[in-house]
């Protein structure tokens, strides 16, 4: 699939549409989702242009690669989950159900979240 640059993620990264910030580096960008599952939910995104990870595999940066699940393991921490669990979940194209389309991460955590069905 060809990356929108008009997505909602991508004006987040370029600061059009507004966001509550809780990490940034050079490659990654999280912050709270505006839709909260749980009292924990965060989506990490790599900065680039990426739909999948198909995509993100295959084209991204070792240091990109690094950064993003760095963000993740950070973001946990920070948010206060890392000792009592959390989950992390990417959902990728029609099956899996991807409303916006560039890549992200849900960190959800801070309640003991319901068993993972597909
Ligand atoms: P997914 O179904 O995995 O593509 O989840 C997209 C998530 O993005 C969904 O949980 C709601 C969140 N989301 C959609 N629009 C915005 C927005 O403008 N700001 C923030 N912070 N989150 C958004």
């Amino acid at each position: 699939m060809a990356y929108d640059p008009d997505n909602i993620f991508a004006k987040i990264l370029r600061g059009e549409i507004p966001c509550t910030k809780v990490y940034e580096d050079e490659h990654t960008l999280a912050f709270h989702d505006i839709n909260p599952q749980a009292p924990t939910h965060i989506l990490v995104v790599p900065k680039g242009p990426y739909v999948s990870w198909t995509d993100f595999s295959q084209t991204a940066s070792d240091a990109e690669i690094a950064a993003l699940v760095r963000t993740v393991g950070l973001v946990a921490r920070e948010a206060g989950v890392a000792e009592e669990g959390y989950r992390v979940l990417s959902n990728v194209g029609v099956n899996g159900n991807q409303e916006v389309p560039h890549l992200h991460i849900h960190v959800f955590g801070g309640r003991r979240l319901g068993r993972m069905v597909p």
